[in-house]
């Protein structure tokens, strides 16, 4: 990438105090964890309604923990990747800059990112649908059905699937996190799931600086003030490079 058109952006990064960053299935592409949608996606293989709806998991619980099993096997084997890895260089060199996340792989915390926000939970949480208690387990396969410790009630992923709201308090966070920020980036995010695709219009109206890293246009490239088409592993790290 021509450095005319990354310089303006290294140099808001490195001007900035307060920093807000949200990430999407794209970063983790690189890594070999396929993203949901695009020629590739996973939602081509698998219709979204059948597996990751509350309605889905009542109609046929073994299915969709296959669908979740299946994926969970497939992110044990994956590592971070050099976008991940620059995120968490850039958190230790702004004053405040918070990562939010619509991935639920967990390898922005495996890269050494610290302040993460999880807008869609995590797939190695398990939640009990009789008594709501928590876990996390990183056991690739869980099995059929797997049963809650407490109360043998029935376990679901700890995601949040279409028409289920997200944790009020992390969403919170987040729109708290963008509208202070004074740069916001979005990264490997379609920008079609809501409430997520629209933090970035809450960074834009305070005033923020608002740049997409993308391999394509999403229907939020329009409002924003820059936009670079790339790989967010070959991007991010040239971005920080004056830190590495
Ligand atoms: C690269 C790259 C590289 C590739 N480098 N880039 C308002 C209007 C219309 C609908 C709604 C609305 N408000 C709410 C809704 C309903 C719904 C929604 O948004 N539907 C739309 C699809 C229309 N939202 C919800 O239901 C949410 N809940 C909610 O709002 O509650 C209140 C409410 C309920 C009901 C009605 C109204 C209000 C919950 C959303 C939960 C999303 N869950 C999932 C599954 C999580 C669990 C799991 O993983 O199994 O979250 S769906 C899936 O999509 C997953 C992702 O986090 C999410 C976003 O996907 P993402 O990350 O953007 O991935 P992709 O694949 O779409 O894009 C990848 C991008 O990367 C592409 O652009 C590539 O170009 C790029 N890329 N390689 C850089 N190397
Ligand atoms: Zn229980």
């Amino acid at each position: 990438m021509e450095d005319h058109i990354l310089s303006p952006v290294k140099e808001l990064i490195s001007r900035s105090k307060n920093i807000a960053v949200l990430t999407g299935a794209g970063i983790s592409a690189e890594s070999g964890i396929p993203t949901f949608r695009g020629k590739d996606g996973l939602w081509n293989n698998y219709r979204a309604e059948e597996l990751a709806t509350p309605e889905a998991f009542s109609r046929d619980p073994r299915l969709v923990w296959k669908f979740y099993n299946w994926r969970r096997a497939l992110i044990s084997k994956k590592s971070y990747n050099r976008a991940h890895k620059a995120l968490a260089i850039m958190e230790r060199n702004v004053p405040h800059f918070t990562l939010i996340t619509q991935n639920v792989d967990g390898l922005h915390q495996k890269a050494g990112s610290r302040n993460v926000l999880e807008l869609h939970g995590n797939i190695w949480k398990v939640r009990c649908i009789e008594c709501n208690f928590e876990d996390i387990d990183e056991t690739p396969d869980l099995g059929e059905l797997p049963r809650c410790k407490r109360c043998g009630g029935l376990l679901r992923p700890g995601v949040v699937w279409f028409g289920e709201s997200l944790d009020p308090d992390i969403l919170e966070r987040a729109i708290k996190a963008c509208r202070e920020s004074e740069l916001m980036l979005v990264v490997g995010t379609s920008s079609v799931v809501q409430p997520a695709a629209s933090l970035s219009l809450e960074a834009k109206q305070r005033g923020a600086v608002v740049v997409e890293i993308n391999l394509e246009d999403t229907p939020y490239s329009r409002y924003m003030d820059y936009t670079i088409r790339g790989k967010a592993g070959e991007i991010i790290p040239e971005l920080i490079s004056k830190w590495q």
